[in-house]
């Protein structure tokens, strides 16, 4: 076993985006890419030495060989410990969980998340910060700095550490414990809800379908909401993580989970359905015969969590992504809570949580999560859920249904055009910027335009500033258009438009959404020339 320096020079384009350093999986595989990007996370938090570090990932392909590299830096530079998940499996909400309740120094998470997987597909690592959320972007700039000056790294040369069997190693003077992947996420979320009743539940006949879409939540689901909740057996299906992750993208949304949202449309359809992402931190919700989007979720859960014991106390706060829509608030007016519209990714609800200030977070991207642990979490989402509707008696139908006739409805959709040219994409953007000042007052199909921004954001609690987080378009009705370019994709650029209708008319709550939407889809390739700029004649995803 040899300490060894290896000389290395920067490589270009390892700033880490939305939600860490994501790359096309060769990329990863090249000559020291991944051995610059970890030493450069060790410079840029001030070494690893004397450190404990949580290592876990979601599975895909590459996921084991990055392990034991990463491993292998840690022991080199000094740590004093890694606790690692069993085959180096963790979900993101149980890396959080772990990173938090063991104290230690932060964590790294081997994923792309809902970015397919394999030889030819994405890979990614992301940085979590001792407070067990995504680095925020004072620290993730500073990695971005330490990897354009990278000269060297350490690392140790040795025979892969064995990680399937739990216990305690150690390599040059470092501790690497294996832990059970699941136990600990299984312990917190028995402390949030109400598992008796919700065994109760089960036990009383209701149905469910949890899709885990062959990536890293599979043997949480089939822990919990099998072994543990008494589900039926069969409840979870695609459970068994691949490396990747059964050849479709990890991505909970009626096209990529389409099989899960046509079995809730059909006759055979049981109480309540969910699936999760690559590494578990999203989630989407179905009841029988109905889809919840994601910020409908959101303002379900807002309304609702005082039914789970977790949140008996009610919420300190909410807080959601700018593009998400504002059914949230509307719940939070209601309560009298504090609400906070921060930009996309996590890593900005980190300090409102910590401060606790928010107690609930949600992404329209079918992320929501809590002060539990400082990532979104998606089978807390579904927890959350059936803990509701254990305690309540209702369908998801109903309670949908409910919200709505109490709040309104945010009639809301996202259109996703994806790969495209990123100058074509950028000079969109940029053309948008220069209407900014223009297009109040001007009147287009949706309305007329009350306001136009370039969204930023000055963090409430350490006074950090973000620019440049979508652009957005309200009108007078409240209607309102959101373009931004996507921070996790791999190839050219994802332009993503973000609508939302809001209508509080008891007699058209039932409408479909692209229906209902329909001045405002128009309005948004009116504004920006999507169609003419790109070529294309149709978005490739709309969730
Ligand atoms: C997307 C989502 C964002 C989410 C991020 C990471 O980012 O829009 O809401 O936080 O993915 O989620 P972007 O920049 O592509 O829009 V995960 O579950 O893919 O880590
Ligand atoms: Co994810």
């Amino acid at each position: 076993m040899e300490r060894i320096k290896v000389n290395t020079a920067p490589i270009e384009g390892q700033k880490p985006g939305t939600s860490g350093l994501r790359k096309k999986t060769h990329v990863f595989m090249g000559p020291h890419y991944l051995e610059n990007f970890i030493q450069a996370i060790w410079n840029g938090i001030g070494g690893a030495e004397g450190k404990t570090f949580v290592l876990g990932g979601d599975g895909r392909y590459f996921n084991d060989r990055a392990a034991q590299v990463i491993l292998r830096m840690a022991a080199a530079s000094g740590a004093r410990k890694v606790i690692i998940g069993k085959n180096a499996l963790l979900s993101t909400p149980a890396a959080s969980n772990l990173i938090r309740k063991r104290q230690t120094d932060g964590g790294i998470i081997m994923s792309a998340s809902h970015n397919p997987g394999g030889p030819d597909e994405d890979f990614g690592v992301k940085f979590n910060t001792p407070n067990g959320g995504p680095a925020p972007e004072e620290v993730t700039n500073r990695i971005f700095e330490a990897t354009k000056e990278i000269t060297s790294y350490d690392i140790i040369e040795t025979q892969d550490i064995d990680l399937s069997a739990l216990g305690t190693t150690v390599l040059a003077g470092m501790e690497i414990e294996v832990v059970d992947s699941v136990a600990d996420y299984a312990e917190l979320m028995e402390s949030l809800f109400d598992f008796g009743k919700i065994r109760s539940l089960f036990a009383g006949g209701f149905t469910m379908r949890f899709d885990a879409m062959h990536a890293v939540t599979g043997p949480y689901a089939t822990e919990i909401l099998e072994n543990s909740l008494g589900a039926a057996k069969g409840t979870v299906i695609n459970g068994t993580p691949s490396p990747d992750f059964g050849g479709g993208h990890p991505d909970p949304n009626p096209i990529w989970a389409k099989p899960l949202v046509d079995l809730m449309m059909s006759a055979d359809a049981p109480d309540f359905a969910a699936a999760s992402d690559g590494d578990g931190d999203r989630n989407m919700i179905l009841g029988r015969g109905v889809y919840v989007t994601p910020s409908d979720s959101l303002a379900v859960l807002a309304a609702n969590a005082h039914l789970a014991p977790g949140y008996a106390r009610g919420l300190a706060g909410v807080a959601r992504s700018m593009p998400t829509s504002g059914a949230v608030d509307l719940v939070a007016k209601a309560k009298g809570i504090g609400c906070y519209e921060t930009p996309t990714g996590w890593k900005f609800f980190g300090n409102l949580l910590d401060a606790g200030k928010a107690t609930l977070c949600g992404e329209e991207s079918a992320g929501t999560g809590s002060d539990h642990v400082r990532e979104k979490d998606g089978l807390w989402a579904v927890l959350l859920w059936l803990n509701m509707l254990a305690e309540s008696g209702k369908s998801v139908k109903e309670m949908l249904a409910d919200h709505w006739r109490t709040y309104g409805r945010n009639y809301y959709s996202r259109h996703d055009y994806e790969a495209v040219d990123s100058g074509i994409a950028n000079a969109m953007m940029d053309v948008l910027r220069g209407q900014l000042a223009d297009l109040p007052s001007q009147a287009f199909p949706a309305g007329t335009v009350a306001m136009a921004d370039e969204f930023a954001y000055d963090d409430p609690v350490d006074g950090s500033r973000s620019e440049g987080q979508g652009i957005r378009v309200v009108f007078e009705n409240g209607s309102r258009i959101v373009y931004r370019l996507s921070g996790t994709g791999t190839v050219g650029a994802t332009l993503r438009v973000y609508l939302e209708a809001y209508e509080d008319d008891p007699a058209k709550l039932d409408a479909d959404a692209e229906t209902a939407l329909a001045d405002i889809i128009a309005t948004a390739d009116q504004i920006a020339g999507i169609r003419e700029r790109t070529g294309r004649e149709a978005p490739d995803v709309k969730t």
